[in-house]
């Protein structure tokens, strides 16, 4: 009787639900993890303005459900990225993990994810390795080897010899030496030197000094987003480019953030990277400008695509599973998904869960009197090197 009660209750509020989706609808929460202060803080400032410029172009709801996105500053701690995680899983109720600006903070959560089986979208963080951490890890950002490898088949085939590596001493920095060094010298190439600098308030001066003195071709760079206008101008203040020095480097280092404050020192660089803020496409095309409304004129960056496409992924997924964010259900819906992107076509990798995209040659020139990456060859639907090197 008292079943047959409830039951009917059940019925009568599934009518309703029906009737006025509005009010019974289910709130999917999302929490957005990244470094909202601090040194890495124009990440945080992208990815989540990439996040909530989906929201504002395809609207709040996704497979039935309502997308409550909430927004939490980790300061680039990854201490704090892991407790923030916790607190959201456990006192709020969040459903999908995001954000994660660089690979510690990534890293960090990888145990919260797997304990908890909660999805976790990787946006910004890109050490090949991370996927490999949680099976409910995905990623929309990319691999250091997956656009390090491209920029050494570059050096390659256009008259490079010699090259001295230069790049962050941590995981990312790691990779780009990694992979470039194998590309480049199974292609033939010398590497003279590599170099690693402190992650942490580089100096760039007396490493450039011994980039120098090796007398390389080229050398190949990988700083994390928002570094390279520091190094911009001690590159040019060292007189590496009067030394006959080629800056070829991943597009982490001409970050279109910044790009435009590095001044003519810059022009000429040649980077590989998934994202420029000038791709020719129409998607992109609305991207950008209903970014820069939005943002007071600020240029999207490849961190905000990644915010943006991370979205596209949450959507995908729930539009396939039909609102069940659990993490089994979900993590078996990314597996495939594919769409496109300001970017371009991408899709996600069954095997690995990470992302599958071009991979452009770009050389920064001066278009309209402002400092552009400009895209001019194209490597396509490139996977990540690491993972299909390891089967
Ligand atoms: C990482 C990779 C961070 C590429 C970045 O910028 C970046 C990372 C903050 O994996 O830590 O451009």
């Amino acid at each position: 009787m008292l079943k047959g009660l409830l039951l009917g209750v059940a019925g009568l509020a599934m009518t309703l639900t029906n009737a006025v989706p509005v009010f019974a609808q289910e709130v999917v929460k999302v929490g957005l993890i990244l470094p909202m202060t601090g040194p890495f803080a124009s990440t945080g400032r992208q990815v989540s303005a990439g996040a909530k410029a989906f929201i504002a172009a395809k609207g709040d709801t996704a497979g039935g459900k309502k997308i409550e996105l909430i927004i939490r500053d980790d300061g680039g701690v990854a201490d704090q990225t892991r407790r923030i995680a916790q607190e959201l899983v456990v006192n709020e109720g969040t459903k999908v993990l995001a954000g994660f600006g660089l690979t510690p903070l990534a890293m960090a959560v990888a145990p919260v994810a797997t304990q908890a089986k909660i999805p976790t979208v990787v946006m910004a963080a890109g050490t090949a390795a991370i996927t490999k951490a949680s099976p409910f890890i995905t990623r929309t950002s990319g691999t250091l080897p997956q656009y390090s490898v491209p920029v050494g088949t570059w050096a390659s085939q256009n008259g490079i010899k010699k090259v001295v590596t230069l790049v962050s001493d941590y995981g990312p920095g790691v990779d780009a030496e990694k992979w470039f060094t194998k590309e480049f010298k199974a292609k033939g190439g010398e590497i003279a030197e590599a170099v690693r600098i402190p992650l942490q308030n580089p100096d760039f001066a007396p490493f450039l000094q011994r980039v120098r003195d090796a007398k390389p071709d080229a050398v190949f760079v990988f700083l994390p987003s928002g570094v390279g206008s520091l190094f911009m101008k001690q590159f040019a203040d060292r007189g590496l480019a009067d030394a006959g020095i080629k800056l070829i480097a991943t597009g982490d280092v001409t970050d279109d953030d910044i790009l435009n404050s590095m001044g003519k020192p810059a022009i000429g660089t040649i980077t590989g990277h998934f994202y420029a803020t000038s791709h020719d496409s129409p998607e992109n095309k609305a991207y950008v400008e209903a970014f820069e409304k939005a943002n007071n004129k600020m240029r999207p960056n490849f961190m905000s695509v990644g915010g943006y496409d991370g979205m596209a992924l949450i959507y995908n997924a729930l539009e396939k599973t039909k609102g069940d964010a659990s993490g089994p259900a979900f993590m078996e819906a990314v597996k495939g998904l594919s769409w496109t992107s300001p970017r371009g076509p991408v899709s996600i990798d069954p095997e690995t869960r990470d992302i599958i995209q071009n991979i452009y040659i770009r050389e920064v020139k001066e278009v309209n009197g402002q400092l552009h990456n400009v895209e001019f060859q194209t490597f396509s639907a490139l996977k990540d090197p690491e993972k299909a090197e390891a089967k």
